[in-house]
């Protein structure tokens, strides 16, 4: 056998490893069919996975909300995505947690799905070229509004993400790479999938979740960061002109983690490149990253 077989990527589902090619779900499975389901978005940084128990946790709110339960318990979860990671040789990496209704017949109800199916990816992810995060990122403003408070709540990870889709396409189509997106009032909300930062003056501003972006959890590390280290963080609505006017301006993100953004819509953000606090907010976030997680 070569040592390319042994370490052959397996993808856990419904508590079983399958090869790749063999990691299939039904055509009758809802959360194909009607996007139902969540999901979660997680980092292993040297080993250890990064905020468990806060993506943990934010997976079973969205299931809630959604009515979906998820059938086994957080604790078996966790055991479960961990022999993923050992599995597939993880130590920096990311891991896909989807939870789907199952399978059901065509019609929207979900109540004739059995049970729903757990799925467990755990492979790398490289969310912008490398180059963008030294040099700092682009980005416009998207047509295309986040949900209606009274939809589907931003705060839900849904496998419903075509609005952020549509941004996405947006950015795409300007020759950036990432949108920011507001919510039905024109308030910032957050970008397709990461939280937005600003700062202004020295103190740290990002919208409140109730402005329609998901409570993001490395948004939460970095305001503990920036709080430990003296600087006051803020949410409060913004609008475009709060960016367009930012000292600097920077996302974050599971994915993305931490990068600097120097243009919008055509706008200089501040000098034109990644600002000091948000350099330094960068590097303390990967200290943290490396240095935590269980
Ligand atoms: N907003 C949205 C809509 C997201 O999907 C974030 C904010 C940042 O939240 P966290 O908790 O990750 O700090 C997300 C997360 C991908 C990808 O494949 C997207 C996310 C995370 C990881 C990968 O594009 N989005």
């Amino acid at each position: 056998m070569t040592q390319e077989k042994q370490t052959e990527k397996k993808v856990w589902i419904d508590g079983k490893l399958f090869n790749i090619e063999d990691a299939k779900v039904s055509v009758f499975d809802h959360g194909l069919l009607y996007g139902d389901g969540v999901f979660e978005g997680i980092r292993s940084y040297s080993g250890r996975i990064f905020e468990f128990q806060a993506h943990i946790d934010r997976l079973y709110t969205s299931a809630r909300v959604i009515r979906l339960e998820i059938p086994m318990t957080p604790e078996s979860l966790k055991d479960a995505v961990k022999l993923t990671c050992k599995t597939n040789g993880i130590v920096d990496g990311y891991i896909r947690l989807v939870v789907t209704r199952g399978v059901g017949s065509l019609g929207i109800s979900p109540f004739g799905c059995k049970t729903a199916s757990v799925i467990i990816i755990a492979d790398s992810i490289k969310l912008y070229p490398q180059e963008l995060y030294e040099k700092g990122m682009k980005v416009i403003s998207a047509s295309t509004i986040r949900n209606h408070p009274q939809a589907i709540p931003p705060q839900v990870k849904s496998l419903n993400y075509l609005n952020n889709v549509l941004a996405k396409i947006e950015a795409i189509d300007s020759n950036v790479l990432e949108a920011i997106m507001y919510n039905s009032q024109g308030y910032v909300a957050e970008a397709t999938g990461d939280n937005v930062f600003i700062i202004k003056n020295g103190t740290i501003y990002t919208p409140p979740i109730q402005a329609g972006a998901l409570d993001g959890i490395t948004r939460a590390v970095i305001m503990k960061i920036a709080r430990e280290n003296g600087i006051e963080a803020i949410e409060k609505n913004l609008t475009r002109f709060d960016l367009y006017t930012a000292d600097e301006f920077f996302l974050t993100g599971t994915g993305a983690e931490v990068i600097g953004i120097i243009d919008m819509d055509g706008r200089k953000i501040g000098s034109g490149q990644p600002g000091p606090i948000t350099l330094m907010l960068r590097e303390k976030f990967f200290k943290y990253a490396h240095n935590s997680g269980e």
